[in-house]
């Protein structure tokens, strides 16, 4: 996992999108926005367990697998993609453990700037309810997550602007709390 303050520009956004001069963002200042992450083990048996243990912690009740790429979405791919990628919340976490490939979720930090969070195989993301966020693909095309839920997997993207939200505004009083 690296995080990074977004470009804004124009082009394809599989690219990296790095500003410049490249502006990192500290694991540190992810969780001031409510962004929690994990590095897990790549040994598939101790993964497992890392997993398990963080559902156990957090109450993830649900969880299920989705391949990100032309085959695994199919006739989806071209629709599903470009839902990922407007900018949208949910009124649950948002919770994602890479095991393979690689991709983006970029999240708006509390200036409402653009944070990439680039992640690969072995990184667990939980994006807080409420916060504004999109995926995307990067040029590999290809990314295979498990996606866990606390209960039923609903995953419904509100898309911005939805500020009156409950969830919305519950999120940005996280925020005035730092
Ligand atoms: C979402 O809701 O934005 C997603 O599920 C992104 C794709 S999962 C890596
Ligand atoms: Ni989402």
């Amino acid at each position: 996992m690296r995080a990074y303050l977004y470009d804004n520009l124009d082009t394809d956004c599989r690219e990296p999108h790095e500003l410049q001069p490249l502006s990192p963002v500290s694991i540190k200042e992810l969780e001031q926005s409510g962004v929690l992450y994990w590095q897990l083990d790549l040994d598939k048996d101790k993964c497992k367990e890392q997993v398990d243990n963080i559902c156990k912690e957090r109450n993830y009740m649900n969880r299920d697998e989705i391949t990100v790429s032309k085959d695994g979405l199919g006739d989806l791919f071209d629709q599903k993609i470009k839902t990922f990628f407007t900018e949208h919340l949910h009124e649950d976490e948002e919770i994602r453990a890479i095991i393979d490939g690689s991709g983006y979720f970029d999240i708006r930090d509390k200036q409402d700037r653009w944070v990439r969070i680039e992640v690969q195989a072995g990184d667990l993301i939980v994006l807080p309810a409420g916060i504004y966020h999109r995926f995307t693909l990067d040029m590999n095309n290809y990314l295979r997550a498990i996606r866990l839920f606390k209960e039923d997997p609903v995953w419904t993207p509100l898309n911005r602007p939805c500020d009156e939200n409950p969830y919305r505004k519950s999120y940005l009083e996280t925020l005035v709390a730092h």
